[in-house]
C-alpha cells in the first residue's frame, strides 16, 4: 500500500509521464505537496493555467507520449479549459489532474469557493474535451480506474480527465496496474489489409499522405520504412508538418491545396488512390482542396476506425494497421512509373544587407542558422508565423495548425524545452505574444533557454487580411525587446537582414537565458501562403453559405 498520491505519480510514470506542468491551489495543495518532496515526477509550474495546458500538449506531441497539466479546482480547471479543447481536436493526450473538494466538503451545504455552477460542474465540463474520466472518491476502485483512464489516453491519444478530491491525497491504495493496449481483431485486420493492398496494386498514381497520429503513435520510422519499400510519395497535411522531419527527404511537402505549392496540390488531387494516415478531416487540412474527394479511391485511418472506400472498420488501431501493411508490402508494385516529384526547395542564402525584413527572410535566415548549427525542435504559435514555418525545412514541429488557439507557441516551446532538454526555436506573432509571452519569465528558473522569433508587425495581420477594412487589427508597438531582460532573457529588436542574421546567430552561441529576437516587418508584408490560404479559405466559406 502507498498514498493514493504516489500511486498516481507512479502510474502516470509507468504510462510514459516524464513530467508535470502546473499552477498550484488550494484544492490541490496536498497533492503538490506529494509531487515536490517525493520526487517521482519533475513538476514544472508556469504562470497562468492556459500556458500549462500548452505545455503539456507540446510535451505530450514531442514525446509521443502522455502530457500531465495538474491545476487546482474550478479557477484554476476551467483556466485550463481552451488549451484541453485544442488537444481534443488536435489528438493530443493530456492527462488532467484536476483538485476537487473533500467529501465532507461537499457535503457542507455552503457554496465553495472557486465553483462555478454545482460541485460537479467542473466534471461537466471536461467530459465534453476529453475521452474518458475518472473522479477519485474510492480507494479500493481508484487503482484501476486511473490505469483505465490512462491506457484510454494512450489508446486514443486524446485528453483524459482525473479528478483527485483533497481529502484522498492521503489514502492508502494499491499500485497502479498498465492495462495492456487493446489490439485489431485478427480478421478484420487481415480484410481491411486485403482491400488496401488491392487498392494499391490497382493504382497508377497513389499518394501517401499523413498527419499528427502517426507521431502520436510512435510510427513515423515505421511510414518511413512503408513509403520507401512502397515507393509512394508522402506528404503532409497542414497540421502535420514537421512530421518525418529527422527522416532525410521521404515527404516531398505538405498539402495547402490552392495556397501550397502546386506541385504538391497536383500530385495529391490526381491521386489515384489516396492513403490517408492518422488524418484529420478537416478544413485547414483540405478545405482549400480544388477537387471534393472521391471515397472509392480514398483510404483514412483516424481515431481507431479505418475506413476503405465505403467500408469502414471500427476498433482497429493504427499501429497494427501500419504493422500489416508493412508485412503486406512486398506484394504490391513497389516502383510506379511515375517519378517522384521534386521536393519543395526552400529559401536559404540570406544576404545580409540593410533592406528591410519580409517573413521569407526570417525563414531563410532560419534554414541558414539551421544548416551552420544544426536543425532545432520548433513550436509556432498562429498567424503569419505559422505560414512562414512552411518555407523552413521540414523539421520537427509543434502548432495548432487546426484548432488555430492562439497564445500556443511560447509555452509550448518551454513545455519542449522543459521534456526533451533540447533548445527549441519558438515562432510567434505580437498578437499571440501579448496573450502567453509573459511565460518566458519562468525560464530562468529552470535554465531553459529558448529562442524566440517574434514576428512583430504591429497588427493582427492574419484577421487583416481576411477583413482590411478594419480598424481593430492595428495593434500597438509594444517595445518586447525591452521587456525581455525583465523576464531574465536576453532581447534585440532587428529591423534589416544584417541585423536578423546577426542577431539569430548571436542567439544561438548564448546559452543559458531565454533569447527573444523581435523583428520588425511592415504591415501588410505578409508570407504568400498566408494570402493565398486567407483567400482560399474566404472563397470556401462563401462557398458553403451558398449551398
Ligand atoms: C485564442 C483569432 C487568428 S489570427 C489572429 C487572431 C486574433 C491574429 C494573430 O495576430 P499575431 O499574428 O499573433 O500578431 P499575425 O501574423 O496575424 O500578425 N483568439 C484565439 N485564437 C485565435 N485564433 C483568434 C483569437 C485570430
Ligand atoms: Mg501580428
Amino acid at each position: 500500500m502507498q498514498t493514493l498520491a504516489a500511486s498516481l505519480l507512479q502510474g502516470l510514470k509507468a504510462h510514459g509521464a516524464r513530467e508535470l506542468f502546473g499552477i498550484p491551489g488550494d484544492f490541490v495543495l496536498a497533492f503538490f505537496k506529494v509531487v515536490e518532496e517525493s520526487g517521482i515526477l519533475p513538476c514544472v509550474t508556469l504562470s497562468h493555467e492556459p500556458a500549462v495546458g500548452f505545455a503539456a500538449d507540446a510535451a505530450a506531441r514531442y514525446n509521443s507520449g502522455l502530457g500531465v497539466a495538474v491545476v487546482t479546482y474550478g479557477a484554476g480547471a476551467f483556466n485550463l479549459v481552451n488549451a484541453i479543447a485544442g488537444a481534443y481536436a488536435e489528438r493530443s493526450p493530456v492527462v488532467v489532474i484536476a483538485g476537487a473538494p473533500g467529501a465532507g466538503e461537499r457535503a457542507s451545504g455552503f457554496l465553495l469557493h472557486h465553483q462555478a455552477r454545482s460541485v460537479d460542474t467542473q466534471f461537466a465540463v471536461f467530459k465534453e474535451i476529453t475521452c474518458d474520466q475518472a473522479i477519485l472518491t474510492d480507494p479500493v476502485t481508484a487503482p484501476q480506474e486511473i490505469a483505465r483512464v490512462l491506457r484510454s489516453a494512450r489508446e486514443r491519444s486524446l485528453p483524459v480527465y482525473i479528478e483527485l478530491p483533497r481529502d484522498m491525497v492521503d489514502a492508502p491504495v494499491a499500485p497502479v496496474p498498465v492495462l495492456p493496449r487493446r489490439v485489431a481483431d485478427p480478421e478484420a485486420l487481415r480484410e481491411c489489409t486485403d482491400e488496401i493492398v488491392a487498392k494499391l496494386a490497382a493504382a497508377s498514381s497513389p499518394v501517401l499522405m499523413v498527419d499528427v497520429e502517426i507521431r502520436r503513435y510512435g510510427l513515423e520510422d515505421k511510414i518511413e520504412t512503408l513509403a520507401r519499400t512502397l515507393g509512394v510519395p508522402v506528404v503532409t497535411t497542414f497540421m502535420g508538418r514537421g512530421l518525418l522531419g529527422s527522416s532525410s527527404g521521404v515527404v516531398c511537402g505538405t498539402y495547402l491545396g490552392s495556397a501550397g505549392d502546386p506541385a504538391v496540390t497536383q500530385l495529391v488531387e490526381e491521386a489515384d488512390a489516396l492513403l490517408l494516415l492518422g488524418v484529420i478531416v478537416c478544413d485547414t487540412n483540405f478545405a482549400l482542396s480544388q477537387k471534393s474527394f472521391d471515397w472509392r479511391r480514398t483510404v483514412l485511418a483516424i481515431d481507431r476506425t479505418v475506413r476503405v472506400g465505403h467500408h469502414v472498420y471500427p476498433d482497429l488501431p493504427l499501429e497494427d494497421l501500419v504493422d500489416a501493411l508493412l508485412a503486406r508490402a512486398g506484394e504490391i508494385r513497389s516502383v510506379w512509373p511515375r517519378p517522384a516529384p521534386p521536393r519543395a526547395a526552400y529559401p536559404r542564402g540570406l544576404v545580409a544587407d540593410d533592406q528591410a525584413i519580409t517573413p521569407t527572410d526570417i525563414a531563410a535566415a532560419i534554414n541558414d542558422l539551421f544548416d551552420r548549427h544544426g536543425a532545432m525542435p520548433m513550436t509556432s504559435d498562429v498567424g503569419d508565423c505559422l505560414f512562414t514555418a512552411l518555407e523552413i525545412d521540414n523539421t520537427a514541429l509543434a502548432a495548432p495548425g487546426y484548432y488555430a488557439g492562439m497564445g500556443f507557441g511560447v509555452p509550448a516551446g518551454i513545455g519542449v524545452a522543459a521534456a526533451t532538454r533540447e533548445r527549441p526555436l519558438i515562432l510567434v506573432g505580437d498578437g499571440a505574444f501579448q496573450m502567453t509571452g509573459w511565460e518566458l519569465g519562468n525560464c530562468r528558473r529552470y535554465g531553459l533557454d529558448p529562442i524566440v522569433v517574434l514576428f512583430n508587425n504591429c497588427s493582427w495581420e492574419m484577421l487583416r487580411v481576411f477583413q482590411p477594412e478594419s480598424q481593430f487589427n492595428y495593434l500597438d508597438d509594444w517595445n518586447f525587446a525591452a521587456t525581455a531582460p525583465a523576464l531574465g532573457g536576453y532581447g534585440e529588436r532587428v529591423a534589416t537582414r544584417r541585423e536578423l542574421i546577426e542577431s539569430l546567430e548571436r542567439a544561438v552561441t548564448r546559452r543559458g537565458r531565454f533569447s527573444l529576437v523581435e523583428v520588425m516587418l511592415a504591415r501588410g508584408t505578409t508570407s504568400r501562403a498566408l494570402a493565398r490560404f486567407v483567400a482560399g479559405f474566404k472563397l470556401s466559406r462563401d462557398r458553403a453559405a451558398q449551398k
